[in-house]
């Protein structure tokens, strides 16, 4: 397949002729969804930890290791030469996908943890000294807070918080007044995953930027539900998770601006990210080779790119306004049951639906709803400092992809009546 054909077509396939949504076409796209799980139909609403995986994303795993498989960017032959063409063309599809200026700003990593750790430890590392701050907010994942704990401690740098009210909305005054002399990043997510709220990300940079504060995304919980520019944004740094937006596990993608990512220190080093090496010196190789040392996962690239453009074909406009419509269902549904406490509130929201139900522990509520084949997340969502600002151990999640339906969020319903019974 060349790269032209990889590129994203903008045909979008499940609105019918009517102009309605085609929920059933696509989850016959979907082979997991169609299996009982004990004895009821699988309702999977626990997309915010992984997203299910569409017929064409398998089917491409399975196409490379039956037709391509070989090592990329070195061999001659047919078969490397193929496989090459197919990574680097998953390339071009991410960089169409974020609307990149060059492909060269993609870099491939294991996912969003990564991407982020990656950013700590290069441009982090070589830019933060005693006294400076690195800026992030109280909705933060752990995987945006922890790395950059580490960072702090270990330079003596200091890592400011900037607060949520009790929607679960950020506090962006207090945002901007922590954007100060010493910041030396800003680094924000753009979806809550506890909480679903979604920020108000280009305002929050253009604060940043009139700072001359760099700013990383974390859109690990924006790119499945909402179409984003990173020119638009002009975010600095941008990186996700392949698995959440229908590709494979273990691959994901680190957006950077050409002249930062040239700036900074290598992340590992080894084979394919150098120029030259002799035993006196090691010349770097060039963008994005400089950040993908060793062999790369080659599978997992062309399966992401196969879900990016997946993720086209539906049209991310129909994506969104589907979820919303389900969430704005879900979210009356469920805030209506007796004792039913929502955490996260926010007037801009994606996808999430977190709760508590007074008296029963989360767990409890998940597995009773696994019960009747309702898969949700029950736990702290790897966001306790989320959990501890709104006074609850653990939530309820349910999150939405384009596949549900309002019969599952029906079934959602009933299962949550049923917990009660089971606790009266
Ligand atoms: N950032 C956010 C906002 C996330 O939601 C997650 C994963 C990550 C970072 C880390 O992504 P990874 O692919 O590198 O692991 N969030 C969740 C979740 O909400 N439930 O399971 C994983």
């Amino acid at each position: 397949m060349t790269s032209a054909a990889r590129k994203l077509d903008g045909e979008k396939r499940p609105v019918s002729a009517t102009g309605r949504f085609d929920v059933e076409r696509v989850r016959a796209d979907f082979p997991i969804l169609h299996q009982k799980v004990h004895g009821h139909p699988l309702v999977y609403l626990d997309n915010a930890a992984t997203s299910q995986k569409p017929r064409a994303v398998i089917d491409a795993i399975t196409r490379y290791y039956e037709g391509s498989n070989a090592n990329v960017h070195r061999g001659v032959h047919f078969l490397s030469e193929n496989a090459t063409e197919e990574y680097e063309a998953a390339r071009l599809t991410v960089q169409e996908f974020l609307n990149a200026a060059h492909s060269r700003e993609i870099v491939f990593v294991r996912g969003t943890t990564e991407g982020i750790n990656l950013v700590a430890q290069t441009f982090g590392r070589a830019q933060v000294q005693a006294g400076d701050e690195v800026l992030i907010t109280a909705m933060e994942h752990h995987s945006n807070i922890v790395p950059w704990q580490i960072l702090c401690d270990e330079k003596r740098a200091r890592l400011r918080v900037a607060s949520i009210n009790d929607q679960g909305e950020l506090l962006l005054d207090e945002f901007a007044n922590l954007l100060g002399p010493r910041t030396k990043l800003a680094a924000v997510t753009h979806v809550s995953n506890a909480l679903g709220t979604i920020n108000p990300l280009k305002r929050m940079i253009e604060m940043a930027h009139s700072r001359n504060v760099p700013v990383l995304v974390d859109g690990a919980q924006a790119v499945p539900h909402m179409k984003v520019d990173v020119q638009d944004l002009d975010c600095d740094f941008y990186t996700f998770s392949g698995h959440k937006v229908y590709g494979p596990t273990g691959i994901g993608v680190l957006y950077g601006k050409a002249t930062l990512l040239h700036a900074m220190p290598p992340y590992q080093s080894g084979g394919d990210m150098i120029s030259s090496v002799t035993f006196e010196k090691t010349t770097y190789n060039q963008l994005p080779y400089k950040f993908e040392a060793g062999t790369p996962h080659i599978a997992r690239v062309i399966g992401l790119g196969a879900a990016l453009q997946y993720v086209d074909g539906l049209g991310m406009e129909n994506i969104g306004a589907h979820e919303h419509d389900l969430l704005a269902y879900a979210t009356e549904a469920v805030s209506a049951i007796p004792g039913v406490r929502l955490i996260g509130t926010a007037k801009e929201k994606a996808s999430v639906l977190s709760f508590v139900i007074e008296d029963i522990h989360p767990h409890d509520i998940g597995t009773i709803l696994d019960q009747q084949g309702i898969a949700i997340r029950t736990g702290h969502h790897c966001s306790q400092p989320v959990m501890e600002r709104f006074g609850v151990p653990a939530t309820a999640r349910a999150s939405f992809a384009v596949y549900n339906t309002r019969k599952e969020v029906d079934a959602l319903v009933r299962g949550i009546e049923k917990v009660r019974q089971v606790f009266a």
